[in-house]
């Protein structure tokens, strides 16, 4: 007894034992053995609710004999554990949610009927899961990428699930083609790999053997789909929907999300970083930030317009791979989604969500693109393999807020216990039983767009979806220079490491095509001869630049949401190190402080100063902008550091704001980085500079005039 002190099989309170001791089964626990003791609540048990005497160890003749088969408990525990994973997603595998609200800013009344939308008052309950594409679930968090924006609206009326994406557009233009372009994305079926990535042969087969991906790919070759975080992320409905209002009026609408800390993006070479240093960099910062109760808020932005607006445009609305620039149509910003709380289980929640498209209210419907088409049919089918059967509505995470009623009976895992005789309609026997209701029931949009003057079946492709070259092209002169430099830089990456020669020539005719300076560029940046322009179907139009695409040149100042790394060392200045957190947590930024060691360090005035991150475990890539704080004996050491130089040399390459106290010059030295480079180095403790200009600098968050002097080979050319 004294041996196994935790053990008893009886509460301790129950006095002599009736029985003879049990020979000890302990897991060798020793002191650290923990059991539920006198507390009936907290003893453990089969999903039969018999309770656990042993958890440590399986039923077995004898001490060392063999396994017994009777052994109920075993079984049902590594059974369930056997069926712990359902199939994963097919794409957008990989993704990360979170709880929230949204909220209008003023009754949409005028555009459309449906409940969520009319008063400002009400808050609506909202589920959303981020992702990327192409990787499965345990992939990396930052690949190059386009990310999935799904959100779920627990309405007064039914769930509507908007399920989008942070890029505007997509790849192709018919459901037909998506099961191609995932298995040409994904990884190759021989091989295995790549994982979550694109930069292979059987992509860049696909998509320079199918012109209408030309807008799509400057998308994902630009800096959107290396997000820096999904809280700085925009995100989009991508099709054309319907609003409709209680006058059964109908407006076009394209759905935009806004984060309202705005949206940046990676240097290529930190998300790469990132892949290894921390494969959880997004959904870890969603998690910390909604723990921080920093919430992540993005405003809802609609372009609502009407059939003669839309015949007026030079493509097909009804063209998923166009977008109608802000420029012509400026977005109406009607309300707010603001996540604030982390679910409380990942399997539950995140995994077990079940979006559609085809989950509409009252008030919104869809139209004729045919990949949104194509869509409503697919989600249900997914949700049904995925979540073992037609029940997946009754899983917490997937249930309406409202009440649900129909005839629907049985099958795999049913959880609602349906009263009564009867499940069917019409039926004379029971008066309560649930009709339809003309009235307030969902009403598809009565008109057509186009009206189809032939009635002919067909598989065709609308002359109107022929151009696939003047949006692409848009997209590249609305870039600013730094963004262009990032898409030809990617392109050379991608298609650098693409094998058949015939695939890399093909895309660089589509590239010509798109614009010849960005054909010309990437073709040097391969050092490859010079090749043909794709023979467009439609001549490309030189459409006026939209800045509005351009992330760079409407990112707000800001250092809001932002991370700012400390790092200091034994004998740092303590009062600078606190008036420097404070500021910067002051102007609504998180502040770590690194030191060589986890342990932390001890200030100038003998204090014990905690740290966030050993230095070797927290590479730069995981901030926005630095600070280096060392004491100059502390430098010393610093500088005889790999870790210490990579950490600066990386925070320089990336183009943040570094501030330094002058006792660091050791380090920068040792780095080779000149601590008067450009306007993005601030010298904390001079006659200029300072506290201020560092955190004036930073809200600029990049130094761009800096990337030609460290990438200066690929750059501009
Ligand atoms: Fe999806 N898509 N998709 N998709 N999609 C799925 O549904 C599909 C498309 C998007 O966080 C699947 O439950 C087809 C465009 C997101 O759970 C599947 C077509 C866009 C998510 C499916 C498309 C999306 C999905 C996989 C062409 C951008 C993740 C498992 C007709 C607007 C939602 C599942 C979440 C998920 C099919 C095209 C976005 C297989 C057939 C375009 C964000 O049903």
């Amino acid at each position: 007894m004294a041996k196994d002190p935790g053990k008893s099989k009886e509460p301790k309170s129950s006095g002599k034992r009736s029985v003879p001791p049990i020979p000890s089964r302990t897991g060798h626990g020793g002191e650290l053995h923990q059991t539920a003791a006198g507390n009936i609540h907290g003893r453990l048990t089969t999903n039969q609710g018999v309770v656990i005497s042993d958890n440590q160890n399986s039923l077995r003749l004898g001490e060392r004999g063999t396994a017994l088969l009777e052994d109920f408990i075993l079984r049902e525990k590594i059974a369930h554990f056997d069926h712990e994973r359902i199939p994963e997603r097919i794409v957008y595998a990989r993704g990360s949610a979170a709880h929230g609200y949204f909220q209008v800013y003023k009754s949409l009344s005028a555009i459309t009927r449906a409940a969520f939308l009319q008063n400002p008052q009400e808050r609506t309950r909202v589920f959303v899961r981020f992702s990327t594409l192409t990787g499965g679930a345990g992939s990396i968090d930052t690949p190059r990428d386009l990310r999935g924006f799904a959100v779920k609206f627990y309405t007064s009326e039914g769930n509507f699930d908007l399920v989008g994406s942070n890029i505007p557009v997509f790849f192709i233009q018919d459901a037909m083609k998506f099961p191609d372009l995932a298995h040409a994305l994904k990884m190759e079926p021989d091989r295995g790999f790549p994982q979550a990535a694109s930069a292979h042969d059987t992509f860049w087969d696909f998509v320079s053997l199918t012109p209408e991906s030309m807008h799509m790919l400057m998308w994902v070759m630009s800096d959107r789909a290396i997000p820096r975080s999904f809280r700085m992320m925009e995100g989009f409905g991508v099709h054309t929907f319907r609003l409709i209002n209680a006058c059964d009026e109908a407006k076009f609408v394209k759905f935009h999300w806004r984060p309202t800390i705005g949206s940046t993006s990676l240097i290529w070479d930190e998300a790469v970083k990132l892949g290894g240093a921390d494969p959880d960099f997004h959904r870890r910062d969603l998690w910390e930030a909604i723990d921080k109760e920093h919430y992540p808020e993005f405003e809802l932005g609609l372009q609502v317009f009407d059939e003669a607006f839309a015949e007026k445009l030079d493509f097909d609305i009804l063209d998923p791979t166009k977008l109608i620039s802000e420029e012509l149509l400026p977005l109406q910003m009607v309300g707010k989604l603001v996540l604030d709380r982390n679910p409380d289980n990942f399997f539950a929640e995140t995994e077990q969500v079940a979006f559609h498209p085809g989950h509409v209210v009252p008030g919104i419907d869809f139209t004729n693109d045919p990949l949104l088409q194509g869509r409503l049919c697919s989600y249900l089918d997914a949700q049904l393999i995925r979540l073992g059967g037609p029940n997946f509505h009754e899983i917490p995470i997937n249930r309406p807020v409202c009440p649900w009623r129909n005839f629907q009976r049985d099958g795999q895992m049913r959880m609602t216990v349906a009263p009564g005789q009867i499940a069917y309609e019409p039926n004379s026997i029971a008066r309560d039983t649930p009709r339809e209701c003309p009235e307030t029931g969902f009403q598809s949009y009565r008109a057509n767009y186009p009206v189809e003057s032939s009635t002919e079946k067909r598989r065709s492709r609308a002359e109107s979806f022929a151009d696939h070259y003047s949006q692409a092209r848009l997209f590249w002169t609305s870039m600013t220079p730094p963004e262009q430099q990032h898409i030809v830089s990617a392109f050379s990456f991608e298609l650098g490491k693409v094998a058949r020669p015939a695939i890399r020539q093909r895309m660089l005719g589509h590239l010509m095509t798109i614009h010849s300076e960005l054909g010309r560029r990437v073709i040097a940046a391969l050092g490859v001869e010079e090749v043909e322009p794709a023979k467009p179907a439609v001549q490309p139009r030189n459409d006026k630049p939209s800045p509005a695409l351009s992330i760079v040149a409407k990112a707000p100042k800001t250092i809001q949401g932002r991370k700012i790394a400390i790092l200091v060392t034994d004998g740092s200045d303590a009062a600078f190190i606190g008036k420097l957190k404070r500021q910067i947590t002051g102007a609504g930024a998180e502040v770590a402080v690194l030191a060589p060691l986890i342990g932390g360090i001890r200030t100038s005035d003998g204090n014990r100063l905690a740290a966030d991150h050993a230095l070797y475990a927290g590479p730069s890539v995981f901030f926005d902008a630095v600070a280096i704080l060392p004491s100059s004996e502390g430098v010393v050491n610093l500088a005889r550091e790999a870790a210490a130089i990579d950490w600066l040399r990386d925070a320089f390459a990336h183009l943040k704001v570094i501030a330094y106290h002058t006792d660091a010059a050791l380090l920068f030295e040792k780095a080779q980085i000149d601590v008067a480079a450009d306007e993005g180095m601030v010298v904390l403790n001079g006659s200029t500079g300072g506290v201020g200009t560092f955190l004036d600098m930073a809200k600029q968050h990049r130094i761009w005039a800096r990337e030609p002097l460290v990438r200066g080979a690929t750059a501009s050319k």
